[in-house]
């Protein structure tokens, strides 16, 4: 099932249909107490809504903090040694990658989160910037992951590698942060084959492709989650990033205009156009 956050409210798909969903606060759907199941009844019981396909869809967040981890694939590791080689940081993301407390930074307040079809920015005083995707998990306030969607972690590689201090600089800022199109409702893990792919469209050609799959993600999102979780409180919930394993090479930075697609199969396609 894929639960939609549109401007009609929200709604629930399955094989085709779309549903009404009563609950319209999305903090209170969210936390549900059995939330795969009152969606399901509602699928079960309903009749398909006619008006879905006219609804705006937009970013499946209510009142959520958005975190994020990082250096979680091996890709990234590589990627942040080389950029902050000159700054001498390359020793810490090593570090990290084989550590058994993960990198986990604070990414977004609901009000730099943009929605599918959205544009999402890039800072004015960068110069190398990029598009991370990322699976990213929906938690509820009792720290059970009830779905998961899209996320795209954009990002300034020129400051993160200047300095690790800048860390935040380069990764919080309005429209920094792109979810959606749905939250993919499943009790179960999604399949470490499961690929995650992303392409960058400039001026009508594809500037950039890449993919990896779930399987070169070398933390498990349960351990994510218990470490977000160990001392601090999510009354709301929160949605947590699970890291890129997809980096365009190093001569590469967005551009105003330029479209990035993020597919990862079972929750759908993230579009969003860089402002
Ligand atoms: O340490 C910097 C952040 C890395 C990151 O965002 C990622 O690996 O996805
Ligand atoms: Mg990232």
């Amino acid at each position: 099932m894929k639960l939609y956050r549109t401007g009609n409210g929200p709604y629930v798909e399955h094989d085709g249909s779309a549903y009404r969903i009563p609950e319209t606060y999305w903090d209170v759907l969210i936390n549900h107490e059995n939330l795969e199941g009152y969606l399901g009844s509602i699928v079960a019981d309903g009749k398909p809504a006619a008006n879905f396909s006219s609804a705006k869809i937009e970013a499946p967040i209510g009142s959520q903090e958005v975190w994020a981890a990082g250096v979680t694939y091996y890709r990234s590791r590589s990627a942040r040694m080389e950029e902050s080689k000159s700054a001498g940081g390359g020793d810490f993301y090593d570090r990290v990658y084989s550590a058994e407390r993960p990198e986990l930074f604070f990414k977004a307040t609901p009000h730099r989160v943009v929605g599918p079809g959205a544009q999402v920015r890039i800072r004015r005083d960068a110069s190398w910037s990029v598009p991370e995707p990322e699976l990213t998990l929906l938690i509820n306030n009792r720290s059970q992951i009830v779905g998961y969607t899209i996320g795209n972690d954009m990002s300034s590689r020129d400051i993160e590698g200047e300095n690790p201090l800048y860390l935040p600089q380069a990764k919080v800022y309005d429209g920094s942060c792109a979810l959606g199109p749905c939250i993919l409702i499943t009790s179960g893990p999604i399949p470490p084959s499961t690929p995650i792919q992303m392409e960058i469209e400039r001026q009508s050609r594809i500037e950039f492709s890449g993919e990896t799959t779930l399987a070169s993600l070398k933390r498990d999102p349960s351990a994510l989650v218990e470490y977000l979780f160990r001392e601090s409180t999510f009354p709301n919930g929160a949605f947590l990033m699970t890291g890129t394993g997809i980096v365009p090479p190093d001569a590469f930075t967005l551009a105003s205009g330029d479209r990035i697609r993020i597919s990862i199969a079972p929750c759908g396609m993230l579009e969003n156009v860089v402002a």
